[in-house]
């Protein structure tokens, strides 16, 4: 069995589902941690989430020793921290930079990610469903791995 994928989410997003449904939709934190585990099927899972930079960084170092692939949603921390940017370099196997909304269209200091110079993939404006098709992706991306090595 593959070590676990890492799903990490940063500050605010354990409010998901509660404010402003227009733009990230009505589903819950825990719902989506549900469509990820349906979605992984029997590929282990780390579904996490936390408001602090330093709680992150520690999870990404977590995933460096027993992680297979990190999805990370790092909410403002995408725009601000190169902290987080030096950690996910470290990381060997595939990162999925996730953002449920399209950052693009959005207000010019949502525009710029650090996150994105380290992205094996960049998946944003999908909404919470972005996070089941990123599972599947990322199986494909280790399984791929696998069959190279
Ligand atoms: O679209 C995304 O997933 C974001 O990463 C969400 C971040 C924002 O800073 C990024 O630009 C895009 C903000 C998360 C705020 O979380 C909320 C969750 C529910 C309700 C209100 C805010």
């Amino acid at each position: 069995m593959t070590k676990p994928i890492y799903i990490l989410n940063g500050p605010n997003l354990n409010r998901l589902g509660k404010r402003e449904p227009e733009i990230y939709g009505k589903t819950t934190l825990a719902e989506v941690e549900a469509i990820c585990r349906e979605a992984a099927g029997p590929q282990a899972v780390e579904f996490r989430q936390t408001n602090s930079e330093t709680q992150l960084i520690d999870w990404v170092h977590e995933a460096i020793d027993e992680g297979s692939g990190i999805i990370i949603n790092p909410a403002a921390y995408t725009f601000t921290s190169l902290a987080l940017l030096d950690a996910l370099k470290m990381f060997p196997g595939p990162i999925i930079e996730l953002h449920i909304s399209n950052i693009h269209r959005r207000e010019a200091y949502y525009h710029h990610s650090y996150v994105s110079k380290v992205a094996t993939s960049v998946i944003a404006g999908l909404g919470t469903d972005g996070y089941g098709i990123a599972v599947g992706a990322m199986n494909d991306l280790l399984k791929k791995r696998k069959a190279e090595t």
